[in-house]
């Protein structure tokens, strides 16, 4: 341990430390703005200078290892001073129109503005104007915002491995924009939604669909209905004052009755769904030798991805459709016949923690199997907390309220979804069943638990190993992917059976569309919240789900029946 002073107060810190790092540990805040905690720092904005006894410079907390013996000052007014001026030199380039900003009162620039006093700028104000970029249906792109923090970037290359995002021009015409200026439509994005995430300004958000709910809501010919993913309920409390992973499913029901819709479903009942198809496609491909691995593709991120960086895995991919869609289609068949109500006045709202569910509802054919489009709008977990807000209902005093059990009553395998390994965990417990005819000795999976990038495990069935790898956070993809292809080479069999993908870090509860300020800490938590329901649930394994049966019984008849391949099943395209 390196023994260090920070602002006269001792402390001890690992080697490799940052001195930010070190000041969080004796309570000290410095501000940052382009360091974020899932990044590696960048050193682009200069506003966390410090004074290092015996250093003639001042150093960057966010870059700079602490080292033994170090004297560190983190507030002076000199160090202040300088902090203001890059303040204001930033302020100078950056639109006034805060009331108008997506991101207004919840902005890192705003704050620090409001946290360093500033009332005016000592120099002139110069926007670069450029036009927004709208061209995908998940995420807008408004460079005029941006600060040049590089977070965006940085998430998009390294940890997301798209490339679809860089800096162009020089000295102060640069931007961030697409990779070779094509619209971000033509890029490689894959609209997984984490520079949205990442932004700490309004340049990058989600496409607000706020206003087409809105309307369908106040429409006395519309019957809305609404459906909440796994990881919104874990997380959506965090726009309240809640601690994050607190479970607020009930409260939730309640907040979207009160908005006005007529129904409320759960997407935890179409994780179940999903599960009943997707396992009984593995147990098909286990006995009679079909295409292995099998590969989920619940994420609409990581499909886009495969359709573009790896068509030669397509053959592998689960047809399974994703749980939200799965639920849009039961809603506008099955619901509709059973309540009498014409499909085509039925409005469905999927809140997701996801911006690339946005691009899901409508990338092919197959999401229209109900004869209409089967989600009408995909929300994210933000635009849903903004909705209650707006709407006026006090969330914190709600009364917790049921959902409407005929596609709502869910499981526990439906509530893992939303971590990394969930699906493999629910569709283990599902798959051992079907193909043994009991459920696992413990139902809990442990092995795929956790936040490791890339998970492996083996289980036994029935005296057959089957070989499982989960990878989440798209820079652990190709690991996974390589080890499969090498196999393949050398016409050796796969080293998995089954694997899970996830685009995002910590899988859906790190989601694109979910609450600001994420970290590993904050992920961890989430996931924690689902395992926590899980446990808590009458039934752990999606064969059990009562309405699932009579779903089955009443209408689908078997899993990968010719109906469900009608309306529950795609097709994946290079
Ligand atoms: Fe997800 Fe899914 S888990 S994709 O991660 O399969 O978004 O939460 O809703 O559809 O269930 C997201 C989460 C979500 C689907 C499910
Ligand atoms: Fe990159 Fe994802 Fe943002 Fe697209 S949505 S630009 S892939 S980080
Ligand atoms: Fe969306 Fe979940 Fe995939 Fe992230 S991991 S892109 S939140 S589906």
């Amino acid at each position: 341990k390196y023994k260090l002073e920070i602002n006269g107060i001792p402390v001890e810190v690992d080697p490799g430390t940052t001195i930010l790092d070190a000041a969080h540990q004796v309570q000290v805040k410095i501000p940052t703005l382009c360091y974020h905690p899932d990044l590696p720092a960048w050193a682009a904005c200069g506003i966390c200078v410090v004074k290092v006894e015996g250093s003639p410079k001042m150093l960057r907390a966010c870059a700079t290892p602490a080292g033994p013996g170090m004297k560190i000052i983190t507030h002076d007014p000199e160090i202040v001073k300088v902090r203001r001026n890059v303040l204001e030199l930033i302020l100078s380039t950056h639109p006034n129109d805060c009331l108008q900003c997506p991101r207004n009162g919840h902005c890192e620039l705003q704050r620090l503005a409001a946290e360093f006093g500033i009332r005016d700028v000592k120099f002139e104000h110069r926007v670069n104007e450029i036009k927004p970029d709208e061209s995908t249906p998940a995420i807008v792109l408004n460079p005029e915002k941006c600060v040049l923090c590089g977070r965006c970037a940085n998430v998009c290359q390294y940890q997301q491995n798209v490339w679809a995002l860089e800096f162009l021009g020089r000295g102060d015409q640069t931007r961030i924009a697409p990779a070779a200026d094509v619209t971000l439509n033509e890029s490689p994005c894959i609209k997984c939604g984490q520079c949205s995430a990442h932004c700490p300004v309004g340049a990058i958000y989600e496409q607000d669909e706020t206003s087409k709910v809105w309307e369908a809501l106040e429409d006395p010919e519309i019957y809305p209905v609404v459906q909440i993913a796994p990881a919104v309920r874990v997380a959506i409390g965090e726009a309240f004052g809640y601690e994050p992973g607190t479970l607020l499913t009930r409260k939730t029901y309640a907040a979207l009755r009160r908005l006005g819709f007529e129904a409320v479903f759960d997407t935890n009942f179409g994780a179940d769904l999903t599960i009943m198809e997707e396992a009984t496609e593995f147990a098909h491909r286990l006995n009679d030798g079909g295409e292995m691995p099998l590969i989920t593709s619940c994420c609409p991120a990581w499909t886009d991805y495969m359709e573009k960086f790896a068509p030669d895995f397509i053959d592998n991919f689960s047809s399974a459709k994703s749980p939200h869609e799965m639920l849009g289609v039961m809603a506008k068949t099955y619901y509709a016949q059973k309540m009498g109500i014409d499909p085509s006045k039925i409005f469905m709202v999927s809140i997701m923690p996801c911006t690339a569910k946005k691009y899901e509802i409508t990338r092919s054919d197959e999401m229209f199997a109900s004869g209409h489009q089967d989600i009408d709008v995909s929300l994210t977990t933000r635009e849903l907390s903004r909705l209650i807000k707006a709407s006026g209902i006090d969330f914190v005093n709600l009364p917790d309220e049921d959902c409407d059990s005929i596609l709502g009553d869910y499981s526990g395998a439906g509530t893992i979804f939303g971590a990394t390994g969930g699906v493999m965990e629910a569709a283990v417990r599902t798959a051992h069943h079907l193909i043994t005819g009991k459920n696992l000795p413990d139902v809990n999976y442990e092995p795929v638990r956790g936040l490791e990038g890339v998970k492996e495990a083996t289980l036994e069935v029935a005296g057959q190993e089957i070989r499982i790898a989960v990878a989440h956070w798209m820079c652990n993809i190709d690991t996974v992917l390589n080890r499969v292809r090498e196999a393949r080479e050398r016409g050796a069999p796969s080293p998995y059976q089954f694997i899970e993908v996830m685009a995002c870090r910590g899988g859906c509860v790190g989601g694109g569309g979910q609450p600001y300020g994420a970290t590993d800490e904050i992920r961890a938590k989430r996931a924690r919240g689902l395992y926590r329901d899980d446990e808590s649930r009458e039934h752990r394994c999606s064969h059990e789900n009562p309405f699932i049966q009579t779903l089955y019984k009443d209408f689908l008849g078997e899993p990968c029946s010719e109906k469900s391949h009608e309306l529950l099943h795609t097709e994946y395209r290079p």
